[in-house]
């Protein structure tokens, strides 16, 4: 059994662990990152595609977003689309900031290899993780491996682990408060090998059901389909996929989304989740691992950001100041930030999926409120000003 002294021991190598280490080597406070996957499996995993502005702020100001910068796809807004008739909301004019179409396991890979360079401690393949004496000054980290036992003696730990990891679940039951909604339905996503014809996203309302004309690159498009929950893909083949793309997106000017090979396929769940606290003891929850939004709004990856830009500067005045302030408050500033982002994103989900169960009259309320939003300036202002992130207090 080897036996790890550090700081700050990180559990998962997603958006949130691997930039809240780097945060914290940038503050010269020593971590170690616990990854149950390899390497290229956290590198090819797809995901969010959407960098708000602070998130983008955060990668720049850091020392990582030179590839961002090169690579990335900035937008100056998103269209709104109601039985084929398109709005733009003109995030520029209406709040001076745009938003960064970027793939989330670039900005892992970015985020890997900035790590590696500043040797950075990062252990993938980590065997099995448990987490003990959290409500102690001095937690440990069992790691599991096959032929290996080791321990990881730390300060704080941080769970950056996601919606299945262990650190949630290493909080007593009775410490935490869960609020939860499960929508009635999923995405259908793909990745296509063709060029984009649109400039921006396209998020379409449809009786059908809710469509999303997304993107990575010049080369390749991102497209989501409203479907039933327990959707089973291997019924979807690619014709049918675009099929129902077409008829979705159809609109009245004649634009149809570029079509092309088929990459990837996959059905995601829609849930709207957070616990309350995000700290017990010294574990300190982040990301996923806490809270999960419907990707409508595209928050999912901008809130773990966030999350770990608040834990590092409680950790930097911590270990600089030994000032515990910002820690204690950690989970409450954190909570102001999400539960916002859980109304955009709700509301968002709520404007433009079709919802089985509706009343007629619902449905007519829905359908005139995304009118409003494609007519009124001011409803068209606050859409923008959470879709490219809300100020970092
Ligand atoms: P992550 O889940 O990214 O990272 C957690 C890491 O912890 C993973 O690498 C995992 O392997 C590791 N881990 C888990 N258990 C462990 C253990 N026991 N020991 C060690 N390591 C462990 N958001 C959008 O805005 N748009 C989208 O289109 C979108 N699509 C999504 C599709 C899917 C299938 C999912 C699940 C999420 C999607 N999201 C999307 C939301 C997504 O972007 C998340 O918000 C983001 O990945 C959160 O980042 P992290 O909190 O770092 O968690
Ligand atoms: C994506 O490109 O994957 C994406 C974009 C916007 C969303 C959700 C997903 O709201």
């Amino acid at each position: 059994m080897a036996r790890f002294e550090t700081q700050v021991g990180i559990i998962g190598a997603g958006p949130a662990g691997l930039m809240l280490s780097h945060l914290l080597h940038l503050a010269g406070i020593a971590s170690i990152v616990l990854e149950a996957k390899s390497r290229d499996y956290c590198e090819n995993r797809v995901r969010a595609g959407v960098l708000e502005h602070t998130s983008v702020e955060m990668l720049r100001s850091t020392g990582v977003g030179g590839r961002l910068d090169a690579e990335g796809l900035c937008h100056g807004g998103i269209e709104l689309g109601l039985q084929g008739r398109r709005h733009r909301i003109n995030f520029v004019e209406l709040t001076g900031k745009a938003v960064w179409v970027y793939g989330q396991q670039e900005v892992v890979k970015d985020l890997i290899a900035r790590r590696i360079a500043d040797r950075g401690d990062l252990r993938f393949e980590c065997g099995e993780v448990s987490l003990h004496n959290l409500d102690t000054s001095r937690p440990v980290i069992h790691l599991q491996g096959n032929a290996t036992a080791d321990e990881i003696h730390c300060d704080h730990v941080a769970g950056c682990d996601g919606f299945h990891g262990v650190s949630r679940p290493s909080i007593p039951a009775n410490v935490l408060t869960v609020y939860e909604r499960v929508y009635p339905f999923a995405w259908l996503g793909i990745l296509a090998e063709a060029p984009p014809s649109r400039e921006e996203l396209l998020y379409m309302y449809h009786d059908r059901g809710f469509a999303l004309y997304s993107m990575r690159s010049p080369q390749v498009t991102r497209l989501y389909l409203q479907c039933k929950p327990d959707e089973d893909v291997e019924q979807w083949t690619d014709e049918r996929i675009w099929d129902e793309l077409r008829t979705r997106l159809a609109c009245s000017d004649g634009w149809l989304p570029a079509e092309g090979k088929i990459l990837q396929k996959g059905v995601t769940g829609m849930r709207s989740f957070v616990v309350e606290p995000l700290q017990y003891g010294r574990l300190f929850l982040a990301g996923d691992a806490a809270h999960i939004v419907p990707p409508t709004g595209a928050k999912g990856m901008n809130l773990a950001l966030a999350d770990v830009h608040y834990l590092a500067d409680a950790l930097r005045s911590h270990y600089g100041e030994n000032n515990d302030e910002k820690l204690q408050r950690y989970s409450s500033t954190c909570l102001r930030r999400i539960w916002k982002a859980q109304r955009f994103s709700w509301w968002m989900t709520s404007l433009l999926h079709r919802f089985e169960e509706a009343s007629a009259f619902d449905h007519k309320r829905q359908v005139a409120e995304l009118d409003y939003v494609m007519s009124s300036r001011a409803a068209a202002a606050g859409l923008a000003e959470n879709y490219v992130g809300l100020p970092l207090e």
